[in-house]
This record gives structure tokens, sequence and C-alpha cells, in this order.
């Protein structure tokens, strides 16, 4: 049986490709579908923001290649660095992340 860690890290790859593969250039992300991504899988996040050209700024911090696509190195960082800032949220809220 898979850890939990090994599972969150096969969902990591499942949900990139999912919809990396919605249309053109299966194995990135284009900018719709990192729209789609976002809206559906990180919708708490993106309420929180309140620039409406959120997904653009994010998107051309992410490209760190520029080739205007979102590949799963470059997606994995924006993962990393929300899951740090949800880690500093825990500790400020001083929640228990024991589950
Ligand atoms: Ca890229």
């Amino acid at each position: 049986m898979p850890s939990d860690l090994e599972t969150a890290m096969e969902l990591l790859i499942v949900v990139f490709h999912r919809y990396a593969s919605a249309d053109g250039r299966a194995g990135t992300l284009s900018r719709r579908e990192l729209r789609q991504l976002m809206e559906n899988e990180l919708a708490n996040f993106l309420k929180s923001q309140k620039d409406p050209g959120a997904i653009d700024k994010i998107m051309k911090d992410l490209d760190a290649n520029g080739d205007g696509q979102v590949d799963f190195e470059e997606f994995v960082a924006l993962v990393v660095g929300l899951s740090v800032a949800c880690e500093q949220c825990y500790k400020l809220a001083g929640k228990k992340i024991n589950k």
C-alpha cells in the first residue's frame, strides 16, 4: 500500500496530467488549462486573489523557461509555494496538523 506521501505525489502527477491533456500539447498546461486547474482545484486560493489578472501573473511567474506553457516542474513550484504558505498559516493559527 502506498504511503500518504506517495499518494500525495501520485495525485500531483495525476491532477497535472488530467488538465495538461485537455487540449493542444499534452504534458504541459496552456494558460487556459492552468485557469481550469486553478478554478477547479485551487478555488479557495483563487477566491483570495482580488486581482482579476491573477492567473496571468501566476502564469508569468511559473513559466520559468518562457515558452508560454507550464510544465510539471513549473507546476510543482506553485504547489510547493502554496504548501509553504499554508504551513505558515497553520503555525500562526496554532492548529494541530496531525490527522
Ligand atoms: Ca514553460
